[in-house]
């Protein structure tokens, strides 16, 4: 989300969210990918947090996506649901929960870097990122 509102019209200066520079909402909205930057992603259950372990976690919103697909009918945990899925974090049209591309390693390195930082200074076993919008 961007810093302030933006008004939207066929005149409306580009809103580019890779732009290291560009002002977003809130502390820690986005995540450094190299040398551009990228909108956090993950909460795949949409009760405004990320979690990735614990209570409410996002990983269950992905592998029940998963299992209960209509097409899964071996119940594959490898299985790759391909579409539009609210699982899918990396937004590449697939929701996968094992293997190359799963979206648990994109919530992973997408949420890293908050807990690496201070103050946090480690990884905790459980954490809750919290959606900020004004
Ligand atoms: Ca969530
Ligand atoms: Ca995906």
């Amino acid at each position: 989300m961007t810093e302030n509102p933006v008004q939207l019209s066929l005149n409306t200066a580009l809103i580019d969210f890779t732009d290291p520079n560009f002002p977003t909402n809130g502390n820690g909205a986005q995540y450094s990918l190299g040398n551009r930057m990228a909108l956090r992603c993950g909460d795949l259950n949409q009760d405004g947090r990320i979690i990735i372990q614990g209570p409410g976690n996002d990983i269950l919103k992905l592998f029940t996506t998963i299992l209960y697909h209509p097409n899964n009918t071996s119940l594959h945990a490898s299985f790759i649901a391909k579409g539009y899925f609210e699982a899918d974090a990396n937004l590449d049209g697939k929701a996968i929960f094992a293997g190359k591309g799963n979206e648990k390693a994109v919530l992973y390195i997408a949420t890293k870097e908050v807990f690496i930082t201070p103050p946090f200074g480690v990884i905790p076993e459980m954490y809750v990122l919290l959606q900020q919008i004004p």
